[in-house]
């Protein structure tokens, strides 16, 4: 991963209380302001969202820092992610600000019945689950949605309260590469053909185990540059040849990943085609200090889901 100072921008921003509409941050009204708000953005995080989106940099992320979150965040939530927190709206409204410069906000059905801005907290009934909100367990590394044809291209975690011990994991396809051409040359030749399946998330479906779809490559396109596909949970093999592969690949995924402690004001956007990412186990409290993270799935273009889409919110999302 290139230096930090590369793909961590720190600057002043301006408080945009004036400009949060009042209504919900799923209202196309809010979302539409939060667009035209994109022309107060920091200067060097307009240019910098700009370049991110053309260069795809190795570094498979951007972390800005500083923004604005609102005064007096309320205590977090703790039984679900749904239910109105009471906070005012300024972390949604820069969340959704910067989102709109690199694509379309758009929301799943499933997540959080379809947000825009999802509430990423600890929840007790999920705390030992592959799923965002769990903490006694790390979160295994995967491409977010990887089981979803109208997949995000950027996913974007602003943080609203950190907890130290809580790591945002991020392994880059760069990265990963480079690991099996030192450690296990020539596996991954087999990444590149269609020999994995993936299972639907459990925040998805009823039954997982029924979900495999077909054969797909875990890496495609250019490559000198390639996208990848993980995940170190759902991802399943069709031969022994290919198990081997995906044992060697996440054996590299895990060597190579970063740890990320996200602060208040942190706003994470992982490039989804250039990297997978995880969380490491914590310790939730459950009592309004939690870590809470506001997230937000950015696609580039949201006509290709057409017919499959109300709205922002996808509804019938699966690989064939
Ligand atoms: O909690 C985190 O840092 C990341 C969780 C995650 O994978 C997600 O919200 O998509
Ligand atoms: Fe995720």
């Amino acid at each position: 991963m290139p230096s930090p100072a590369s793909w961590v921008v720190d600057v002043q921003w301006d408080d945009p209380s004036s400009s949060v509409p009042a209504c919900s941050p799923d209202d196309a009204v809010f979302v539409r302001a939060a667009g035209h708000y994109g022309r107060h953005l920091p200067s060097a995080v307009q240019n910098v969202l700009v370049d991110f989106a053309d260069e795809s940099p190795e570094a498979g992320a951007l972390l800005l820092r500083g923004v604005p979150i609102g005064r007096d965040i309320p205590a977090t939530p703790s039984l679900d992610n749904r239910t109105p927190t009471g906070k005012d709206r300024c972390s949604e409204f820069m969340l959704l600000a910067v989102c709109r410069r690199l694509g379309q906000p758009i929301g799943y059905l499933p997540e959080s019945g379809g947000a825009l801005v999802g509430n990423v907290c600890p929840i007790r009934s999920t705390e030992e689950r592959q799923v965002a909100t769990s903490s006694k367990v790390d979160l295994v590394l995967h491409t977010e949605g990887s089981y979803i044809r109208y997949r995000p291209r950027y996913v974007a975690l602003l943080c609203l309260r950190g907890n130290p011990e809580a790591a945002t994991t991020l392994a880059t396809v760069t990265d990963i590469l480079e690991y099996l051409d030192t450690h296990h040359p020539g596996v991954a030749r087999m990444l590149w053909e269609p020999r994995f399946r993936l299972l639907v998330d459990e925040t998805y479906v009823e039954n997982v185990e029924d979900s495999l779809s077909s054969p797909i490559p875990v890496l495609t396109g250019d490559p000198a540059k390639p996208t990848i596909v993980f995940d170190a949970d759902l991802m399943r093999c069709t031969d022994p040849e290919s198990e081997k592969a995906l044992a060697c690949l996440s054996e590299a995924a895990a060597a190579v990943r970063q740890h990320i402690v996200l602060e208040p004001g942190d706003l994470l956007i992982v490039d989804n085609q250039r990297a997978t990412h995880g969380r490491s186990y914590f310790e939730a409290r459950y009592d309004g200090t939690d870590r809470w993270l506001q997230r937000a799935f950015v696609v580039a273009d949201i006509s290709v889901s057409d017919g499959n889409r109300k709205g922002r919110v996808i509804e019938s999302p699966f690989l064939d």
